[in-house]
């Protein structure tokens, strides 16, 4: 007989994603659905508040990438009234969101995935643990737990480099509207050129040493776990020459990115009115216990389509990358985009020029709409905005997780990880590592996708019958 298999919330990844299964009698997944189960209220808790709050309160949303939060907002504010930043503010931006992403890149490949696929130690926290298909040597795993407890330190590393720029971290003090308000000193880029150095070296010596062990142990996630096909980026780092460039990679090809074509349907989601708008005309207003609904998150669709975005989709955009589109390819991308990153760093760092300041004061009480795009590291990151004399009056966030984690819309389509679910074979109804390993290689982030949970209530809902 069907049943169906629930994992409720899902571990290791950031706010709470529930994911249910119905797995045939061969024990082949036929359908999955994936739902968002907290509340996210960070377009309304912004109306009528001042135009630069925006870039401090949206980076509340989440601590694993609140940089891209920050730039999004800034650059939305910014189109708005208008103003185009220094170059030395786009060199800072670059050099914050860039150890930001190496912070987020690390945690995830060791602190969230490793463990579906290395034994560590029998304590916590890598105990209790699935004991299920685990394929390395002792050695192997003790090689991985070493890189585990290593990258603990780099995260620490990454976070005080880009402190150094940011004024703080995880949450950044220095990007505002204007540009960045640190004056960075010398001695600021020497120390942040030798972090960056220390991090270069851990990516070579354990990221890239652990992830090339994995991928050999576990030769069949290369081609498990693939997603739509559809692959969608707003680029990254700098507007005119983005290092990762924006566009799509639709049917079989690359295509210049039309925002036009963006619509974000609620017909599944807790969410009124029914129908799908464009995030200029989109709003936030929770319709919890909506019939047929089963998700927090909003499905966005481009042209129609659901679009996986991350570091692969980054890479399919770019042409760097044709291998594949599996669990494997995910943590390959991911990896490859870390090493490219730091490379592009240690460029930029060579351009700052100490002592010179990269923030201009706005002028009070403009009024504007705009649109700020940037990526964060699980994907494509819009913030969309009208001011009215110096107000917000509208706001909507547009975040990775969306993209990749959303329900069903209006048509029946199902979202990029609920179709990268459908079809696997489980091999063990009671330990499902293959449907973790799958999740994880999307690197989910409900916190970001929706906001606030509502306490004392069971906001899963049903979500036995999909289609
Ligand atoms: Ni909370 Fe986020 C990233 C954003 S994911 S981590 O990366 O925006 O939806």
């Amino acid at each position: 007989m069907p049943h169906t298999i629930t994992l409720d919330p899902v571990t290791r990844l950031e706010g709470h994603l529930k994911v249910s299964a119905v797995i045939n009698e061969d024990g082949r997944v036929s359908e999955a659905a994936t739902a968002g189960n907290l509340f996210r209220d960070f377009e309304n808790i912004l109306r009528n508040r001042g135009a630069r709050d925006a870039a401090l309160l949206t980076q509340r949303i989440c601590g694993v990438c609140p940089i891209s939060h920050a730039i999004a907002a800034a650059k939305a504010v910014e189109a708005a009234v208008g103003f185009e930043p220094a170059a030395q503010a786009v060199l800072l931006r670059n050099l914050i969101q860039g150890s930001n992403f190496i912070a987020s890149h690390v945690l995830h490949f060791y602190h969230l995935a490793s463990m579906d696929f290395a034994r560590g130690p029998a304590m916590s926290p890598w105990s209790p643990h699935y004991d299920q298909d685990l394929r390395l040597t002792p050695a192997q795993n003790e090689q991985v737990a070493q890189g585990y407890l290593e990258a603990l330190q780099v995260r620490r590393k990454a976070h005080e480099m880009g402190a150094l720029l940011a004024g703080k971290l995880p949450h950044a003090a220095s990007i505002l509207p204007g540009g960045v308000t640190t004056i960075p000193t010398a001695q600021d880029l020497a120390r942040f050129g030798a972090l960056l150095q220390e991090i270069q070296r851990f990516v070579h010596d354990f990221y890239r040493r652990d992830l090339t062990t994995i991928a050999a142990a576990y030769p069949e996630y290369a081609d498990i776990g693939a997603g739509p096909g559809n692959f969608l980026s707003f680029g990254l780092f700098g507007d005119r020459t983005p290092l990762l460039p924006a566009g799509v990679f639709l049917d079989g090809r690359a295509e210049p990115l039309d925002l036009a074509a963006i619509r974000e349907d609620v017909a599944r989601s807790w969410y009124a009115p029914e129908g799908a708008a464009h995030p200029t005309q989109g709003t936030t207003e929770p319709a919890f216990g909506k019939e047929g609904a089963y998700s927090w998150i909003k499905a966005p669709r481009y042209r129609g389509l659901p679009m996986e975005t991350g570091p692969l989709a980054r890479a399919w955009v770019a042409g760097t990358y044709r291998r594949g589109t599996s669990v494997m390819d995910r943590h390959w991308a991911r990896l490859l985009e870390t090493e490219r990153i730091i490379a592009a760093m240690r460029e930029w760092l060579q351009s700052v020029n100490p002592g010179v300041s990269a923030y201009t004061h706005l002028a009070d009480r403009q009024s504007g709409s705009g649109v700020g795009l940037t990526e964060a590291p699980r994907g494509a990151l819009g913030h969309w905005t009208t001011l009215a004399d110096g107000l917000v009056m509208h706001y909507q966030i547009l975040t990775p997780t969306c993209w990749n984690c959303s329900p069903r819309d209006s048509t029946g389509r199902p979202g990029p990880l609920e179709q990268a679910l459908a079809g696997v074979q489980v091999s063990n109804t009671e330990r499902p590592v293959e449907l973790l390993r799958i999740v994880h290689s999307y690197d989910p982030c409900t916190a970001c996708a929706v906001h606030v949970m509502e306490p004392g209530r069971d906001c899963a809902g049903d979500v036995e019958t999909f289609s």
